[in-house]
């Protein structure tokens, strides 16, 4: 089982192989996390995306690294919703964005994945329950990825990021409790 942490950073530094940005549909950049992604990457980032894309919200695609360090090899782009008040789907398509990041990353082969706070910032997805959807999904998903790192860039999505994964774990040891009898 993957073993998921959170950190407070930026994701353009992390020592995983693949990381996440919270892409737009055209794949070739933008600002928030997209924006700090494509400047440490280079510009072949924005031409690799033209290429692959457009992607659609609820999904994620990859490219390479490019500029960015090592271990960092591959670049998940990931759409997120834009929020219209949580009554047209937007819980489904992020939950979905998780996923498909989940499944990209074992298509790579890769063994660990840095993912930011998809649809938090421009996208206008709530904080609270963005870290919830995310914390859930990514423990529910069967994948080969080893280590998940959660990546929050302030300090609130830190907090509810963790809260949400102590409260999940301890869920956890309370079903494993009282499997035991
Ligand atoms: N590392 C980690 N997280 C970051 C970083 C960073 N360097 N910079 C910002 N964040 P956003 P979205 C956090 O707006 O809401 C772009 O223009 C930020 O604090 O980057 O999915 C795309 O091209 C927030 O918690 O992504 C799209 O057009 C989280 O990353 C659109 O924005 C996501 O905020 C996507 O909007």
């Amino acid at each position: 089982m993957a073993v998921i942490e959170v950190v407070q950073g930026d994701i353009t530094l992390q020592d995983t192989e693949a990381v996440v940005t919270a892409a737009n549909e055209s794949l070739m950049g933008g600002g928030g996390v997209d924006g700090a992604v494509h400047r440490a990457a280079g510009p072949r980032l924005a031409d690799a995306g033209a290429a692959i894309g457009p992607c659609e919200p609820g999904d994620a695609m990859a490219t390479p690294a490019f500029d960015l360090d090592p271990p960092i090899r591959h670049v998940i782009h990931a759409v997120g919703p834009v929020w219209e008040g949580g009554e047209y789907g937007e819980a489904e398509v992020l939950a979905s964005c998780y996923r498909r990041c989940l499944e990209v990353t074992d298509g790579l082969g890769a063994r660990s994945l840095a993912l930011p706070a998809i649809a938090t910032g421009v996208y206008g997805f709530p904080a609270a329950q963005a870290a919830r959807i995310a914390v859930a999904t990514l423990r529910s998903t069967p994948t080969e990825v080893e280590r998940i790192r959660l990546v929050a860039f302030d300090q609130q999505a830190y907090d509810l990021l963790t809260a949400e994964l102590a409260a999940a774990s301890d869920r956890t040891h309370v079903q494993s409790d009282s499997g035991q009898g």
